[in-house]
């Protein structure tokens, strides 16, 4: 055989084909479906790119339906995703971070077989600081006989757990704009060629190390969380002469996307826990388009993901927008931290 002297790359097309041909896992409205996120995600990236120069920083002065202040960039990626999905014939509707409702794909096009999740842009506190961020998504088959809306799809549809997922990724928009997917098959690893507007496969089978001396959590908020959580990163503060008996390293970045690819490349745990301060509130984190899609791709690669309590892939959604505490990454600092969670009750 002769010599290669061009390197061998897999394109995402590539790799959905042959997935399709060795597992059967990805039929082609799902190949459509996971082209166009990737399509939108890279529309996302060359306006995260060009920052001031496309006039896309700073606040959009709205607020979205969690009450949050919306950057222009939040409404922008949400835009170019819908855009982007709406008229291919794979969905039936989609919902994001960023509006009150679901969206129903209009009646001038097709409806597909699958429902679309995301968090348009992930760490908005740090567009404006020039700071890793990212799009985080989730594909959900729409159930058989649902009832509702004129155009045949509702909330309630959406409201399935996370292990029924057929797809879940995100894209990371850092020094490399990189795309992660899991169909429930691994993880896979794809990394922007911007000259050639192309994804090429740059890892498969991503892996979470089950041991780590690394965790990331907003540390100022210590004084507010359940005594386990404090118990859990006292221990880790203490380092080599406490009861863990080795020096933890933390980072926080404060782009979900972020911390969690860190995580995927090098281990590490995250966490967002409940705190007292919203009694009410189960956590920061949306259980939807934020823990479920990033707890199926953690699992995917080896490690856990939790709510302290449950395994969050068993959550049964109650609502749209609804969050969640969020312990994920290593598989045996996850457990623990959930552990001294269950010792507590
Ligand atoms: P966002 O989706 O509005 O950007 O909010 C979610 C982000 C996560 O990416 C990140 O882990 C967390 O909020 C950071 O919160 P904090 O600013 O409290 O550290
Ligand atoms: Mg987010």
């Amino acid at each position: 055989m002769t010599q290669r002297l061009t390197p061998k790359r897999i394109s995402l097309t590539q790799y959905l084909i042959e997935q399709q041909r060795s597992h059967g896992n990805i039929p082609a409205q799902l190949r459509l479906l996971i082209e166009v996120v990737a399509r939108a995600c890279k529309r996302i990236s060359i306006s995260v790119n060009k920052g001031a120069l496309g006039g896309v920083l700073g606040s959009a002065e709205t607020e979205n339906v969690q009450g949050e202040m919306q950057k222009k960039l939040d409404i922008i990626a949400n835009e170019v995703l819908i855009e982007a999905n709406e008229w291919g014939g794979h969905l039936a509707a989609m919902a994001s971070e960023e509006m009150e409702g679901i969206y129903v794909v209009p009646n001038r096009f097709p409806q597909g077989e699958y429902l679309l999740l995301f968090d348009p842009l992930d760490g908005s506190s740090n567009i404006d600081v020039n700071v890793s961020i990212g799009t985080i998504f989730s594909v959900l088959k729409k159930p058989e006989n649902s009832a509702g809306a004129t155009v045949g799809v509702s909330e309630a549809d959406f409201l399935q757990p996370g292990s029924q997922q057929a797809a879940a990724g995100y894209c990371v928009y850092g020094p490399q704009t990189m795309l992660v997917l899991t169909v429930g098959d691994g993880v896979a690893i794809f990394t922007l060629d911007r000259e050639e507007g192309a994804w090429l496969l740059t890892q498969d089978g991503a892996k979470i190390p089950e041991d780590t001396k690394e965790f990331a959590i907003n540390m100022s908020n210590l004084r507010h969380w359940a005594p386990p959580m404090q118990r859990y990163v006292e221990e880790c503060l203490a380092g080599s002469t406490g009861p863990r008996g080795k020096d933890f390293n933390m980072r926080w970045i404060a782009s979900m996307v972020a911390d969690v690819h860190r995580i995927l490349t090098r281990g590490g745990v995250f966490m967002y826990p409940w705190d007292r301060r919203e009694p009410k509130k189960a956590g920061k984190l949306r259980l939807m388009y934020e823990a479920n899609p990033m707890a199926f791709i953690v699992e995917q690669a080896g490690g856990a993901a939790t709510n302290a309590g449950q395994r969050i892939l068993d959550l049964q959604p109650t609502a749209l927008h609804e969050r969640v505490s969020v312990i994920l990454g290593s598989k045996n600092e996850v457990e623990r931290v959930t552990a001294y969670h269950r010792e507590n009750g």
